[in-house]
């Protein structure tokens, strides 16, 4: 096991070389930019900030927790200097043969070291960040996990699902469509009851991480985090909800989710790049009590426009996934998967086998669990295009499309408010393209010959030339 919790994670985060720390800077407003600049900068470093305006100093929100490789491969139990395709190929091999570790309850832990009920809740004696300007109010879950129970057939789920203040003791939990939690709510409101919910805003980042990913209905993302860091998680039992709090917690709250109350969440600038959800009466949580480490560290997620590149710790492990249910669908010969711009652009590569094979590998990366939400294109390409390299992959569009005939349209697929291309009124329900850019099975034999030098005849050359190239 290679840390124990968020604080061990920051020390070996910086001991490699990737913290940034920053002093002194605002939660309005200043955090969010600084955080955007981070992020799409090259090299991309964790940043903790300390020192922040209004705030005891240690009072701190950390952010960019898996933005590099060597970070998300720290994170997830794997060696730092790993590479792209060893990845994707680790990550593949766990989701086909997952190790699974329950969590272990225990009596306390850190995360109990300040509790506080009734009056004395006050979540903004946190340096909850506004993140973007027309954010419709603080978001203190951004990088979080809630947990909620089915309460028919009692799994305990992690999802991460943004979280606004309202104000000291009353949150706002968004939610979309289809995902698990939604679900858990529905069940429970259709039953008249409130949904109990409890929520860490800081912790091992591993476990942000698996509550971020669309695991299949009933798995218990706990027990794979546990497999994951080969350690049981330990957690303690919320005496309100009954749900597991991870014990190493820097802040958690239990609470409930009324179906008698709404309050207007939103607008938030959303991974799509834009504010499109706007601004809609969501169920009010409301907190029964709010615990904290003794200097707790908010950890932040805040989503920005997506980025072209394939290449983010995010994008691999949905690739993993996507693949993952390729192979667990029976579809032979997949030979890459690359996710661009999140959830919008999948690229699948194989080895066509029989005619239908593409039309079969782009409708299943595109409807599996990881697959289906909130995407748009999904191109199908032959095995000599390396999916993780775009211009390859572009070329591939470019000549063995034919867009009259290599393009379909699934109609009425699932989407959400977040969808920017759907009118608001109509939220819900989108199209995707699918795109065939193999060469076409009946007559793949005489496809026009790809022209440029052999690999052996480069090197040559280089071995004999090469010099004259170099200035
Ligand atoms: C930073 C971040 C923020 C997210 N915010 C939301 C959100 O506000 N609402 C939502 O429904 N999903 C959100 N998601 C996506 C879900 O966490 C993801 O779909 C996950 O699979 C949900 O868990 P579930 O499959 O158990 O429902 C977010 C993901 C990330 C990485
Ligand atoms: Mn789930």
């Amino acid at each position: 096991m290679s840390y124990t919790d968020l604080r061990e994670w920051i020390q070996k985060t910086d001991e490699i070389g990737e913290l940034a720390r920053i002093d002194g800077a605002d939660w309005d407003l200043e955090i969010g930019a600084l955080t955007e600049v981070a992020e799409f900068s090259s090299p991309s470093p964790a940043v903790l900030f300390d020192h922040i305006k209004d705030y005891p100093v240690g009072h701190r929100v950390l952010v960019g927790m898996i933005e590099s490789l060597k970070r998300a491969a720290v994170t997830t139990n794997l060696p730092t200097d790993i590479g792209r395709n060893d990845f994707i190929a680790a990550w593949k091999e766990r989701l086909n043969h997952p190790t699974l570790i329950p969590p272990r309850y225990v009596d306390s832990g850190p995360v109990m070291e300040n509790v506080f009920t009734g009056k004395q809740i006050d979540v903004l004696k946190m340096p909850v960040p506004r993140w973007h300007d027309r954010d419709g109010g603080r978001y203190i879950g951004t990088a979080h996990v809630v947990f909620t129970q089915d309460p028919d057939e009692g799994w305990i789920n992690m999802g991460v699902y943004r979280v606004m203040v309202h104000d000291r003791d009353k949150l706002a939990l968004y939610i979309s469509p289809g995902k698990h939690g939604r679900i858990h709510r529905q069940k429970s409101f259709d039953a008249g009851k409130p949904l109990k919910v409890a929520i860490s805003f800081g912790q091992d980042p591993l476990l942000f991480l698996i509550a971020s990913r669309a695991l299949p209905w009933g798995a218990q993302e706990l027990e794979y985090a546990g497999g994951i860091k080969g350690a049981p998680i330990d957690v303690i039992r919320g005496e309100f909800t009954g749900l597991p709090i991870p014990a190493f917690a820097e802040v958690a709250i239990e609470g409930e989710v009324s179906p008698d109350e709404v309050k207007e969440e939103g607008p938030f600038g959303e991974w799509t790049g834009y504010y499109a959800s706007g601004e809609r009466k969501e169920p009010v949580l409301k907190i029964h009590s709010l615990m904290h480490r003794n200097n707790p560290i908010i950890t932040g997620a805040p989503p920005f426009r997506p980025q072209a590149g394939a290449d983010d710790c995010s994008s691999l492990i949905r690739a993993a996934f996507i693949w993952d249910s390729l192979e667990k669908a029976g579809v032979p010969d997949v030979r890459g998967v690359a996710c661009y711009q999140n959830r919008f652009f999948t690229v699948v590569s194989i080895k066509q086998r029989y005619p239908g094979h593409a039309k079969q590998a782009a409708i299943i990366a595109n409807q599996c669990q990881t697959g289906a939400y909130l995407s748009r294109f999904v191109m199908v390409v032959d095995e000599d295009i390396d999916v993780a390299d775009f211009n390859d992959v572009l070329w591939a569009m470019c000549t063995r499309v034919d867009p009259e005939n290599s393009i379909d349209i699934i109609r009425r697929a699932w989407s959400g408010p977040l969808d920017p291309i759907i009118p608001r009124a109509e939220k819900g329900l989108s199209s995707r393209a699918i795109i065939d850019a193999c060469r076409p099975y009946e007559w793949m034999k005489d496809f026009p010959p790809v022209s440029g030098a052999s690999k052996e005849l480069k090197e040559k050359v280089l071995a004999k030339y090469g010099h004259f190239l170099k200035r």
